[in-house]
């Protein structure tokens, strides 16, 4: 069942340089590649060899560089590209062409007969020249897409042999229910593999890549932070989280995940941005608990509040206690760490005085701590802060 067989497909070097702030260079592409390997994606996308000269000679210096992953790059479906992307040397390649009337009208202006006919010469040509190379094809903009289209070109590909399908939600129209339905379909059709590729667009990225798996897809594609066009696709930190809530153990075992964190700020620093404070594992807030009803439980038992363990990816937890809503268990935890002997009377008072202060105004841990010093001191009367 693919939710314990998937394989990520990063991207980071194909749909991420299309993000608006990418233009990473031969040595930034190597560190890149070489971490994604490092962590230990399964397979590694590149840029079209036929976007520019430094394309085509960094998919072959990729390409030989002796990666576990596999090396793909991705071309569109032209006999030109095909060649192109042969001579790279690469493990496999990735086609694509538009199915939908918006890409048939204003992209390619090709109708449906002229799409199938060249993905079957595309695809002849490619298995006669190298039989053992992975091969995959997709339609871009599927959910636009008629359906009986996209499975009278399917069904032709089948035909001549691929490895894996591709469906994209280029726009990110879908939702997990589509998808869902899309997959199942093309599952009950064909035995090749079956690729999901999703925009972030509307927010259901990361669903739809599960639900595609639920629904019997082999491969799921990402990119570091979710870089791409427009806001990008689903994310490989925010994708492997959703994935180690399924299955831990597989999840660990699959990937070393203490290095997430610094492929995140790697990219993050490359194409100029930050880390988003609520992105997945990696945002600062992803492991901060407030509440104090939180605080308590969390001390206690973190998985009360936590389904991801911040140790398995090289993280900490971290429990706001200067505020309003602060409760005694995480103030008194607080005094034991500072090694203050306050009996619990005590702590809650403490407690009552940090939450009459913060309405007040802004208070910070330092605050906090002063406060627990006076009171250990046994001066709380000159609380006049
Ligand atoms: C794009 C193409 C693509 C291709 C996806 C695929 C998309 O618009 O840049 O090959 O499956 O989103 O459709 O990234
Ligand atoms: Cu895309």
């Amino acid at each position: 069942m693919s939710l314990d067989q998937f394989n990520i497909i990063e991207s980071t070097l194909r749909e991420g340089e299309q993000f608006v702030g990418a233009n990473f260079t031969t040595d930034d592409k190597l560190r890149i590649a070489d971490a994604l390997d490092e962590f230990g994606v399964e397979y590694i996308e590149l840029t079209s060899p036929a976007a520019s000269p430094t394309s085509l000679e960094d998919a072959k210096l990729l390409a030989r560089r002796g990666l576990k992953a596999k090396v793909l790059t991705h071309v569109r479906c032209h006999l030109d590209d095909a060649r192109l992307a042969l001579d790279t040397g690469v493990q496999g390649i990735d086609l694509v062409i538009g199915t939908s009337s918006f890409l048939r009208q204003f992209s390619h202006g090709m109708a449906m007969s002229q799409v199938i006919e060249r993905a079957v010469e595309v695809l002849s040509w490619l298995r006669a020249q190298a039989p053992n190379l992975e091969l995959r094809f997709s339609t871009e903009d599927s959910f636009r897409s008629e359906e009986s289209d996209l499975f009278r070109v399917y069904l032709a590909v089948d035909q001549v042999g691929v490895d894996r399908f591709g469906i994209a939600d280029t726009v990110g129209v879908a939702t997990p229910l589509r998808v869902y339905q899309l997959v199942s379909g093309l599952r009950r059709l064909v035995k090749a593999g079956i690729e999901f590729h999703g925009h972030n667009d509307s927010g259901c990225a990361i669903a739809n890549a599960v639900t595609a798996l639920e629904a019997g897809a082999t491969h799921i594609d990402t990119s570091v932070l979710g870089i791409g066009e427009r806001n990008g696709i689903a994310p490989l930190g925010g994708f492997v989280a959703r994935m180690y809530a399924i299955n831990r153990d597989l999840v660990k075992k699959k990937y070393k995940l203490k290095k997430l964190r610094r492929l995140d700020e790697m990219i993050a620093n490359m194409v100029g941005i930050g880390i988003p404070f609520n992105n997945y594992i990696t945002g600062v807030t992803a492991f901060t608990h407030k509440a104090g009803i939180h605080a308590k439980a969390i001390l206690n038992q973190p998985e009360t509040y936590e389904i991801l363990n911040p140790k398995d990816f090289g993280m900490t937890r971290y429990i706001s206690i200067a505020h309003k809503l602060t409760g005694w268990n995480a103030i008194k935890d607080r005094a034991e760490q500072l090694g203050l002997a306050l009996n619990d009377d005590q702590i809650k008072e403490v407690t009552a005085h940090v939450k009459a202060l913060a309405d007040q105004k802004k208070l910070d841990l330092n605050d906090v701590d002063e406060i627990l010093l006076r009171w250990a001191n046994g001066a709380p009367e000159a609380s006049g802060k």
